[in-house]
This record gives structure tokens, sequence and C-alpha cells, in this order.
């Protein structure tokens, strides 16, 4: 399997956790990367396979796909155990809604700092941050009743993993406000999968000169 991603790809990680979760073997291929949010040049599989130009791509043995979600549930029917999605039907479409609303409610809000880093007192960069904290604040009232997201741990949590460590890159990090998900947080952050993914992309901002959130930097420290 292989599979094309890139250093600072919050989807690709994604895609990479769930893989090293499932214990499997592959390859992973960085493709050119210039800033966050456009890679160029495009790496000519990830121009062959995805219309959308974009990583994580995802192949093996004659399986071709790209995005990561799409990533996700190919790789639980391919290999269930162990599985990363609830086994009951009503808890797993609950899942499926939270990794959706990290990906395409949260995330975008994030995305929107990525162009106000210059400017986060402005009026767009402070609704932003607020909107991030309402969704904190959702996810703080999940974790009244369980350690992870949707239950057991999930695709859902290493979504919003994912994403938050980008939000707190760009200014938009969680707080002792939830203190729930704080600790969901440091439990996430725990496993051996996160660590080895998020802490070799933090070794990568380091190299870069570009700043590490206080609560990864330990991840540095790691041979
Ligand atoms: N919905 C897609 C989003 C993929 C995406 O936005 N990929 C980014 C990297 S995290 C990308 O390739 N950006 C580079 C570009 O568009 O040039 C997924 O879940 O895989």
């Amino acid at each position: 399997m292989k599979l094309y991603t890139g250093p600072l790809s919050m989807f690709g990680a994604k895609a990479q956790i769930a893989m090293l979760e499932k214990g499997l073997a592959f390859d992973c291929v960085m493709v050119p990367f210039d800033r966050d949010d456009n890679y160029e040049p495009k790496h000519p599989e990830v121009l062959r396979v995805n219309p959308k130009r974009q990583v994580p791509v995802l192949i093996d043995d004659g399986i071709e796909l790209f995005d990561s979600t799409q990533i996700f549930e190919y790789l639980e029917d391919r290999f269930p155990t162990p599985p990363l999605w609830p086994a009951d039907v009503a808890d797993r479409a609950k899942a499926r809604q939270l990794e959706l609303k990290s990906d395409e409610v949260f995330f975008p809000q994030v995305v929107k700092l990525f162009g106000l880093q210059h400017d986060m007192q402005s009026a767009p960069a402070v609704a932003a941050c607020a909107a991030c904290a309402r969704f904190y604040d959702e996810m703080e009232a999940l974790l009244v009743d369980r350690d992870y997201l949707a239950g057991p741990y999930s695709f859902a949590d290493i979504a919003f993993y994912m994403a938050h460590v980008f939000a707190d890159r760009k200014g938009a990090g969680m707080t002792e406000a939830t203190q729930r998900l704080v600790a969901w947080r440091d439990r996430v952050g725990a496993r051996a999968p996160v660590r080895q993914v998020v802490g070799t992309m933090m070794k990568f901002l380091a190299n870069n000169g570009r700043p590490v959130p206080v609560f990864l930097q330990p991840l540095l420290l790691r041979t």
C-alpha cells in the first residue's frame, strides 16, 4: 500500500494515523510542499488519481482512492480489526457525523485563520476563533459520560485531534475552559500512532523554524 501525503497535511495525517492504528504496513510518499494550503509542484500520481489535485491519495493493489474520509471507509471495510467505527449502527452514524463536522464545520474556521495570521484582532479572525471555541464547548458536552467523542476510540477522534492541532497552530487552541476536552486531547495524543505521525509533523515544523504548539513540544524531545 502506498499513501501520498504531505509533511503538513492535516487530512493525510488522518489517514496515516488510521493505517498505523490498524497495524498496516505501507509506504508513505511525501509530496513536494511549498506552503500550508497549496502544494506545488503537484505529484504526478496525485494528479492522476485525484481530480481535486490534493493529498491524501491511497493506492492499494489496484484500488485508487482520494479523500481522507473515503480512505477511512475503505480501511474499515478491508481491515475491520481493530474497528475504528462503533459497532452499533446508530452510534456509527453519530460517529460519522462527528467526523464530517470536524472536517467540514470546524476545520473551515481554522482555514479562515490561515490567511489572517498577520491580523488576529480583525473581526473575521475573532469570529473564526469564537466559532472554534463554540465547537470545543460542543465536544466538551459530549465527553460528560465517555472518554472518546463517539464512545469507543474512533475515526471521529482521529479527525478532530488533527483538526484541533492545526487550530492550535493558527491561534485557536482549546483552553482550560474545556477540561474534559483537554483530558481527551491528552488521551488521544498518548496513542503511539498519534505520537508517531504528529511527532514527525512537529519536527518538520521545528526544523523549518516554525512554531510548535506548546502542548506538543515534548514530542520534539523524542529521538
Ligand atoms: N476533503 C479532503 C481534503 C484534502 C485536502 O484539503 N488536502 C490538502 C492537504 S491537507 C491539499 O492537498 N492541499 C494542497 C493543495 O490543494 O494544493 C480530504 O479529506 O482528503
